[in-house]
């Protein structure tokens, strides 16, 4: 079925605990370079429960993360900017929000590339401690070079479940810097 299989429409993907970012695998040899090639995923990843929905641009992303509260985004993940930030930690401060933003990571420097945008249930106490953390799989796997700061500070770590060598920012960062780039295997939410 590979031929009719639609990347772009949103796909909910299976939950799984240790590794949620697993839509990177659902294109395989050459034809998974070819799709990364045509059309970067935006992602939208759950860490209280681990799900995940992919769609063809940041807009959707955005419109999915905040239940329709913003569906103006811009197209590609290369549009957010402060302006956008700070619509998103409105829209979840808003009664009746469904989910807070705590970040966003790209695969490439300046916003670029294939995004995930994190949600939770609730935002970070931001210096109070570790308030989630989940390792990053498929194409996201050591290629994470640009983030956005929302609720969190984000902490991207080498290894796998927080181990290793390890970066905090605190604020947006066009880039990570060369000796974190495209070396992220899992990421701290604080
Ligand atoms: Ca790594």
């Amino acid at each position: 079925m590979r031929q009719t299989f639609k990347r772009r429409l949103p796909v909910a993907l299976a939950t799984v605990a240790a590794s949620v970012l697993g839509a990177g695998l659902s294109a395989s040899g050459a034809n998974a370079a070819t799709a990364q090639v045509q059309r970067a995923d935006d992602c939208v990843v759950n860490v209280d429960s681990g799900s995940s929905q992919c769609f063809g641009t940041f807009r959707e992303a955005i419109a999915a993360t905040t239940h329709g509260k913003i569906t103006n985004a811009p197209l590609s993940a290369k549009g957010i900017d402060r302006k956008l930030a700070d619509r998103l930690s409105a829209a979840s401060d808003t009664a009746g929000a469904q989910a807070v933003q705590l970040g966003a990571v790209f695969t490439d420097s300046n916003y670029g590339g294939s995004s995930v945008i994190f949600e939770a249930s609730s935002g970070c106490r931001s210096g109070n401690g570790r308030d989630a953390q989940l390792d990053l799989s498929g194409i996201w796997n050591n290629s994470i070079s640009s983030l956005t700061t929302l609720s969190c500070w984000l902490e991207l770590w080498d290894a796998p479940a927080t181990a290793g060598f390890h970066q905090e920012y605190r604020q947006s960062t066009s880039y990570v810097g060369d000796a974190m780039n495209d070396r992220a295997s899992s990421i701290a939410f604080l």
